[in-house]
């Protein structure tokens, strides 16, 4: 196996929780490490819903990364599922990176929330991750002052400064977290990207596409199933990608936004997801979204085991 950057240093592999309270930049990370656009992205939080895994092989290690959702007080079945699933995350773990702003001041109720499972659940070791640099005057002197909010209560062992949407700091970020893994072989083959499907990765981009063009309530209440995805990968007669896919609201007045005048919304929303789509998977999208309403789909079982929320 080949050496990190001399001739003495050993393999190492290990899993790291890419965690931090909604809307700090997770996503953005794990992005950015990856260096291909997996896991979506947005300004409303609770972009995340589902604990998926990004690995990401480098020369001398292999570190599999968990985003994770950032967590609101848990109202209903989804939100519920959304714990459980990160505090199991968080308990098989080799390490924690928390992720931060650099212009936090004070930790608020979610940071709050999240620091106490960190420091419960074991003595998993934390890497804090300051993001956002670009928007801190003084990005030494704001990693200082992150540090310090959490210093004490959880075991800070390594730091690193990021602008994850600039993609400042982020090489660094990856060698120092491939340093702190244990000494060991890869947990996954060198070629593989994660436990994501295709379906799942379509799926995530008609909803990011949803949550651009929606606010309020909306995107909170917003599920894709796909139903169909014919690719000429597995179709070789086939020229173009056939995706269909329901987008499941929870009220009727969700469905009339959704699909906006004359159809207007529900076309941008189709062709922003289609342009994804095909940059995603190489081939031409055919894309057939049906907007349904279902009533409390957030506390439907059979749903959020589709989405992959609960077993
Ligand atoms: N200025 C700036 N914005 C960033 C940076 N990283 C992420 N963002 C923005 O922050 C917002 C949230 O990013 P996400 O990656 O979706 O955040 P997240 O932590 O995964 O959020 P949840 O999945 O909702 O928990 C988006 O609007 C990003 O463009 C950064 O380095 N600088
Ligand atoms: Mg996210």
């Amino acid at each position: 196996m080949k050496d990190l950057d001399n001739g003495n240093a050993p393999y190492r592999s290990g899993i790291a929780a890419v965690a931090g309270r909604p809307n700090v930049g997770k996503s953005t990370l794990i992005n950015a490490l990856m260096g291909w656009k997996y896991s979506i992205v947005s300004s409303k939080p609770q972009t995340t819903r589902r604990c998926t895994r990004y690995i990401l092989s480098k020369e001398g290690g292999q570190v599999v990364l968990v985003d994770t959702p950032g967590l609101h007080r848990p109202f209903h079945l989804m939100g519920r599922a959304m714990e459980n699933n990160l505090l199991t995350t968080l308990s098989q773990v080799d390490l924690v990176c928390l992720v931060t702003e650099a212009t936090d001041r004070s930790l608020g109720p979610a940071d709050r929330i999240l620091t106490e499972r960190i420091a419960k659940g074991s003595s998993v070791p934390v890497f804090l991750v300051v993001n956002k640099t670009d928007l801190a005057e003084d990005p030494a002197e704001s990693a200082e002052r992150v540090r310090k909010l959490y210093e004490g209560v959880l075991d800070i062992r390594e730091e690193a400064l990021v602008s994850a949407e600039r993609g400042i700091g982020v090489e660094e970020f990856a060698r120092k977290l491939i340093a702190m893994l244990p000494p060991g072989p890869p947990l996954y083959p060198q070629d593989e990207l994660g436990d994501f499907s295709e379906r799942f990765l379509a799926e995530e981009i008609i909803r990011e596409k949803v949550l651009e063009q929606t606010e309020e309530e909306v995107p909170h209440s917003v599920a894709i199933v796909v139903e169909e995805f014919k690719s000429p990968d597995e179709y070789p007669g086939r020229d173009t990608l056939f995706i269909r896919a329901d987008i499941y609201v929870e009220r009727p007045g969700q469905k009339a936004i959704l699909i906006g005048k004359g159809g207007r919304k529900l076309k941008t929303i189709g062709k922003a997801a289609r342009m994804d789509l095909e940059r995603q998977f190489g081939h031409k999208v055919y894309l057939d979204l049906w907007v349904k309403v279902r009533p409390r789909w957030r506390e439907n079982e059979t749903i959020l085991k589709r989405m992959g929320l609960i077993q």
